[in-house]
């Protein structure tokens, strides 16, 4: 760690000029017309953001706390990808010539469906800004999109991009604001055609409600997760003490992805923990801007009581507290990494999205007992199994009630792949080919024809 300053990691820039704070309709910036603006914070400082110089690497860590390279490596890369993944289906998105009864000819049409709004959340402010356009444009679409409130900053400097690459004007607007004024007018819109959100279940729910009482817009969700991670005793266990990890702490366990419920055979449990709790040592929290950090501060106040909350109740019902569990410093957004062990169905912390550094880890005894106890959850987003053996991979894959199983990695997203929940975890897929069909209407033309051979 001493070197890495010499490394040839890209730095951050630490003083901005925020440029776009309005709102984006048309190519052009508007203020609110109720005259109301809100402010955005620094999580690592509790700074309001104002008078910093602008450059554009740096407006996502400051925005959300999230470690710089992390922002650097993971959220703008992923950001590149899909944006090349979905340029390159835009010539590639057709229909197909059916065989149908003599004297007919059937063929579909891929058409856009027209006006598609999105609604995304704090966690990962860019990703999901480019998750929802670039399949959207792809196929067609214009696209009003709300970022959240927390988090505004980076959407609106891609607006100014947009602009300035000369996309057509209305093609993408960019309403920043909050969810039951700005983010409820766009599911209830009678004039938008299809509605993509990502955030917890229960707004989820009502999003799909406002659909239904509006113009039956189309929908899909991307809501919570407990994920299950299924650890058994021929893995690799640094591999699986690592990716498991990297699970539960990754972006401060804001994800709905957070590997938040760690199964362990039986015979390799201690071990387990004690290498987890090794593990966790080596992370470095601190100021989100420097390179060396990898642990930043929770989005805000709600989210970090939230988090403590579900923290003292895991202690409450009888969880062992193996390291962490504690806010680093006085009135700061920073939670430690936490690991409890012993962790039992019944409790809070085995049931409730954490959405925190919090890594339960519980131990299992047979494939079948484990199966049945992952599945038992209203979620099913990911889910991972840790194994030497691939007929048992195979055979969990077959079993785990979730749209993604990764075997033997964590967090291994990509923009071909498709991404999306089983349950209450969601509904359709992002990512991929799949997700073209959600912001497609399918269109027969049958024609009969006078002369048949
Ligand atoms: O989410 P909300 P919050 C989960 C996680 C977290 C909890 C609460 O467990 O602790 O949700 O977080 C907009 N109509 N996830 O309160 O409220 C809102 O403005 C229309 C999981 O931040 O769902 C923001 O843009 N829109 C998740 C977006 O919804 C509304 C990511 C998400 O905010 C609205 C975030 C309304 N009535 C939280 N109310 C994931 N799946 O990754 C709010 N919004």
């Amino acid at each position: 760690a001493a070197g890495i300053s010499a490394l040839p990691f890209p730095q951050p820039v630490k003083i901005q000029e925020i440029r776009h704070t309005k709102i984006f309709i048309n190519n052009e910036w508007y203020t609110s017309s109720k005259g109301r603006t809100f402010p955005t914070f620094n999580p690592a400082t509790g700074v309001k953001i104002c008078d910093v110089e602008e450059a554009d690497k740096t407006l996502e860590t400051l925005d959300t706390g999230k470690p710089f390279l992390q922002s650097f490596f993971i959220d703008l890369d992923g950001s590149i990808k899909t944006l090349r993944y979905y340029a390159g289906w835009a010539d590639k998105i057709h229909g197909k010539s059916l065989p149908v009864d003599e004297s007919f000819v059937c063929l579909t049409k891929h058409e856009p469906v027209g006006i598609c709004g999105a609604i995304i959340p704090w966690n990962f402010p860019l990703l999901m800004f480019m998750w929802k356009i670039a399949p959207a444009l792809s196929c067609g679409n214009t696209v009003v999109i709300k970022p959240a409130e927390q988090t505004p900053l980076t959407a609106l400097h891609v607006g100014s991009l947009i602009k300035e690459v000369g996309f057509p004007p209305g093609v993408v607007n960019i309403v920043p604001g909050f969810g039951p004024t700005a983010g409820a007018a766009i599911a209830s819109h009678m004039d938008i055609d299809k509605v993509a959100f990502t955030g917890s279940t229960e707004v989820g729910q009502l999003i799909k409600e406002a659909a239904a009482k509006s113009n039956l817009k189309r929908v899909t969700l991307e809501l919570g997760g407990k994920n299950p991670c299924i650890v058994f005793a021929d893995s690799d266990l640094s591999l699986a003490v690592e990716e498991t990890q990297k699970g539960a702490f990754y972006n401060q366990g804001q994800c709905c992805t957070a590997a938040s419920r760690v199964f362990v055979e039986e015979s390799i449990y201690e071990e387990f923990v004690r290498s987890s709790i090794e593990n966790a040592k080596k992370i470095v929290t601190g100021d989100p801007l420097d390179p060396q950090t990898s642990h930043g501060p929770q989005i805000d106040r709600q989210q970090f009581d939230k988090i403590m909350d579900l923290i003292e109740s895991g202690k409450k019902e009888g969880a062992k507290l193996e390291y962490g569990g504690t806010s680093v410093g006085e009135g700061s957004l920073f939670i430690q990494p936490t690991i409890f062990s012993g962790v039992k169905d019944h409790m809070r912390i085995a049931k409730e999205e954490i959405f925190g550094p919090v890594q339960c880890i519980l131990s299992f005894k047979s494939q079948k007992e484990v199966i049945e106890r992952a599945n038992s959850s209203q979620y099913g987003l990911v889910s991972a199994v840790f194994t030497a053996s691939m007929d048992r991979a195979l055979s969990m894959s077959a079993a785990l009630e979730t749209g993604t199983v990764w075997i033997n990695c964590y967090n291994a997203l990509h923009a071909q792949t498709p991404f999306g929940g089983y349950k209450m975890s969601g509904n359709g897929r992002e990512l991929g080919e799949y997700a073209l069909a959600e912001y497609s209407e399918v269109k027969a033309v049958t024609i009969k024809l006078s002369e048949t051979m």
